[in-house]
């Protein structure tokens, strides 16, 4: 006799309210047990709740975006003993799924909210398929330019399915491995649901595309369980298929529609064009770069590149590449500022905070943005973003490469918190430990090569900004206004580097003019 079956959401750990993200059953339907029915999407993770048992859809109690938690009713189902295995064969009405025989879980875990990275290369796996790990325990490490971070497990379980190696590039969203919860099989060679209604799908490889799937942006791709083996089904090569679900999540439908189209409509271009267009003069035609027996000459010794500094290499080349820069130089005196600081630091002298000028210069440059809103702003296609606030960029010199820190709200700050603030941000660098929010954000940045040395230089800039004020070591000049009196002043060398695309050369002399003349006389930066 047909039963009707109350599906509740199992076991989830400590998730709340969770929003359900996709539905994949229809009132009407025929379900096996370990079908997936809904998917459910925290900050952390995705998570697929499977049939607990066979039976025919008659309600269903949830729609997209309802939050849901464990022993929250998500349908029933009309059960029919002939699809009911032995071992869950007994539903009650309206009991809540035991510790038994409730639905096991498949999470998917996801890259968290990793700030503004993209891209960015899984350096360490700690786990392995078959391992048990607990809420917090850490997954896999990754390297940007700008930091490493450890992403922990939001959920404990086993390891079921790795879906990166080294070296691949994940972003917030991407899909790094599948963990079995509660009393999911732990190995993927140990399904719990005998298929009664429907031959089991084969297993992935014998139903994937023989050609063209990318199997590693495949892995990558942000989909669920169930799209996953639907694509492999219909042999979608799922690393193409763009998603229409929340934060680009690939749906059912998306894969349906793509194999529907032959694979055409919503491919992302695989390959760029052959070559420039001719005469366009958009291309570069270059020379191969010259391949050199370097050891024909002399000994050598080789030796790789740090993770960061090949990163770091590739955005500056970016910047370097697509930015029209062009640098104006020019000085600033400091005499007065100079002697001020002296002063300043004998007064703190017990309080442990040492001030260079570089918070001085982060002040002047906020007062400076101020009256020049166009350097504190992004290109986003043909319109700019003027941004209201002042968050301030320093590069800092670290063993691992450079690091771009980010001071936020610099024009409400003070000169000591300011000074306070980029001590411990050039210590995290150093160290490695810098978190993305500490390097996210900036809308200016400046780079200070003062306690070094040099005259003049050109920073790039650090893209998405406009600009940069690089600032090198200050020296003692002889300065006359009238060529009659001249007095020794100390200078300090500025080199402001600027998109063109956004700033022009007159209001580039501008910008330096007003920010030489604050850090003269600092009292200007209260007007
Ligand atoms: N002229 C003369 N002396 C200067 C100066 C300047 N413009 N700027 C700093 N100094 C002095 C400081 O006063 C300090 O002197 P004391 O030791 O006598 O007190 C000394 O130089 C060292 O300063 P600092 O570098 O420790 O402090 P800072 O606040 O100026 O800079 C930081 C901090 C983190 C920005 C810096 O240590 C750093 O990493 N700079 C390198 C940035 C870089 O690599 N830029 C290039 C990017 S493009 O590849």
């Amino acid at each position: 006799m047909n039963q009707a079956i109350d599906i509740k959401v199992p076991d989830i750990g400590d998730f709340k309210d969770v929003p359900v993200i996709e539905l994949f059953v229809k009132v009407g339907d025929l379900v096996n047990p370990e079908d997936p029915l809904v998917s459910l999407e925290s900050d952390k993770a995705t998570m697929e709740v499977p049939a607990p048992h066979g039976g025919v859809v008659r309600q269903i109690h949830v729609k997209l975006g309802d939050a849901v938690s464990e022993g929250s009713l998500l349908m029933q189902f009309e059960g029919m003993g002939a699809v009911v295995p032995a071992d869950t064969a007994k539903p009650s009405v309206s009991a809540p799924p035991s510790p038994v025989n409730a639905p096991a879980g498949l999470a998917e875990i996801r890259i968290p909210d990793i700030g503004d990275f993209k891209d960015v290369p899984v350096i360490e796996i700690f786990v392995k398929v078959g391992d048990t790990v607990k809420a917090e325990d850490p997954l896999v490490s990754l390297e940007s330019d700008k930091a490493t971070m450890d992403v922990p497990a939001p959920l404990g379980g086993v390891v079921r399915e790795i879906r990166v190696k080294l070296g691949d590039t994940v972003s917030e969203g991407s899909i790094i491995m599948a963990l079995a919860t509660n009393d999911a099989p732990a190995t993927a060679t140990a399904p719990a649901a005998p298929a009664l209604l429907a031959a089991p799908a084969p297993a992935a490889p014998a139903v994937t595309s023989p050609s063209g799937v990318d199997e590693a942006a495949f892995r990558l791709a942000y989909a669920g369980p169930a799209v996953r083996k639907l694509a492999r089904e219909s042999g979608v090569d799922l690393g193409k298929v763009r998603g229409s679900g929340a934060h680009g999540r690939i749906l059912r439908a998306d894969v349906e529609a793509f194999a529907s189209t032959g694979g055409q409509t919503a491919a992302v271009p695989a390959t760029k064009p052959a070559s420039a267009p001719a005469g366009g003069g958009t291309g570069l035609d270059l020379l191969p770069w010259p391949k050199v027996d370097f050891a024909k000459f002399g000994p050598v010794e080789r030796k790789e590149l740090s993770r960061i500094k090949k990163i770091s290499g590739a955005n500056l080349h970016r910047n370097w590449v697509v930015i029209p820069h062009v640098t104006t130089h020019d000085e600033a005196d400091i005499t007065d500022l100079e002697q001020f600081r002296v002063q300043m630091n004998k007064e703190l002298e017990k309080s442990g905070v040492k001030i260079s000028m570089l918070p001085f210069m982060m002040k002047a440059a906020v007062a400076t943005l101020k009256a020049f809103p166009e350097f504190n702003a992004s290109l986003d296609g043909d319109s700019l973003v003027l941004k209201q606030y002042y968050h301030i960029g320093f590069a800092a010199d670290t063993p691992n490469g450079l690091m771009v820190p980010v001071i936020r709200d610099v024009d409400r700050k003070t000169i000591p918190e300011i000074a306070r603030e980029m001590g411990e941000l050039a210590r995290l660098a150093r160290e490695g430990k810098l978190k993305p929010d500490q390097m996210s954000g900036g809308t200016f940045t400046i780079s200070s090569l003062g306690g070094i040395g040099g005259v003049h230089f050109t920073p790039i800039i650090n893209a998405p900004e406009v600009a940069i004020m690089g600032v090198c070591k200050s020296f003692w000049r002889q300065h006359s206004s009238d060529g009659k009196t001249w007095a020794s002043r100390l200078t300090l060398p500025l080199s402001l580097s600027w998109d063109h695309r956004v700033i022009d050369g007159a209001a580039a002399a501008r910008f330096n003019v007003y920010f030489a003349n604050l850090l003269a006389d600092m009292r200007r930066v209260l007007f």
